[in-house]
């Protein structure tokens, strides 16, 4: 039996077979939970429908996180079909490309700088309201990804480091809201990882190559790893964890 049988989840951000919220899907569903998944746009919702038949799952909702109709309209819908929900995976970012290349100071926007926050970081804050009352008292758990650039100064990374700082103390806050209502909140620090997400950021491959040539492990990190980790994180074998940031990143974090 799997350690998230009886679980269902909500995972957001599938974009592609190479997203982590499909490695997190994939790696939930090994565990025996019961998966809902969401599509940003009509482009992607064939996709994302043939993904969740492979999970088991025909419960496919459209959130554009810019829209609170759209956040309102998805708990709705998920609330006709399960009676309660144990666990949201937020695996969401965005800033426009020219925000990521180049110095910060040259990049940084009014624009781009909204746009990366409310996008990458107040979304998950939405979710998190949206969904407690279907998450209440159900010992369940939100699970967001966010990157070493939220608390260094990544190349080419600017202000989506940021957004990902605002992240990470989101996770904490929500964390402090949510805690007394029984429900955890956390955050994987992920490695690089070749997604479409990734492709937009500046000299992502050089970031690869440099993780690969001197982390601990001496490779990349997987989307596979980092699913198991957020299924761990939504289980109830990480009960006593929340607030916290996990670092899936094959070691490379240690480093000095
Ligand atoms: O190296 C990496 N790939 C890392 C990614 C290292 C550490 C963290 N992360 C984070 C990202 O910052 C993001 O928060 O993991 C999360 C997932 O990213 P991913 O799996 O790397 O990328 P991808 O497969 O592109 O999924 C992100 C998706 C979007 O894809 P595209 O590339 O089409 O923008 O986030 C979704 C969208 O599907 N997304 C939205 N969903 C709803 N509403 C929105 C939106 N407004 N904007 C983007």
């Amino acid at each position: 039996m799997g350690f998230l049988e009886g679980k269902k989840i909500l995972i957001t951000g599938v974009a592609s077979n190479r997203s982590i919220a499909w490695g997190c899907a994939e790696a939930m569903y090994r565990q025996g939970a019961e998966i809902a998944l969401t599509y940003q746009n009509d482009k992607l919702k064939p996709r994302v429908e043939e993904m969740a038949h492979q999970c088991g799952s025909d419960l496919v909702l459209p959130l554009d996180v810019a829209q609170d109709a759209e956040i309102e309209a998805l708990f709705k819908a998920l609330g006709e079909h399960w009676d309660g929900l144990d666990g949201i995976v937020h695996s969401i970012a965005f800033a426009p490309r020219d925000q990521l290349e180049g110095d910060y100071i040259d990049a940084v926007t009014r624009e781009g700088f909204t746009i990366a926050h409310e996008i990458s970081s107040y979304s998950f804050a939405a979710l998190a309201k949206a969904g407690r009352g279907m998450m209440e008292g159900r010992n369940g758990a939100l699970v967001t990804m966010t990157y070493l650039g939220a608390v260094r100064a990544v190349p080419n990374y600017n202000v989506m480091g940021v957004a990902k700082a605002s992240l990470e103390a989101n996770v904490r806050y929500l964390a402090a809201s949510l805690g007394p209502h029984g429900t955890r909140v956390n955050a994987i620090s992920a490695g690089p990882i070749r997604t479409l997400a990734a492709s937009g950021i500046s000299n992502f491959r050089e970031m690869l190559k440099q993780v690969e040539e001197r982390t601990p492990l001496r490779r990349n990190v997987t989307i596979e790893e980092v699913g198991n980790a957020a299924a761990f994180l939504c289980s109830d074998l990480a009960s006593g964890i929340t607030g916290d940031i996990l670092y899936v990143d094959t070691g490379y974090n240690i480093l000095g």
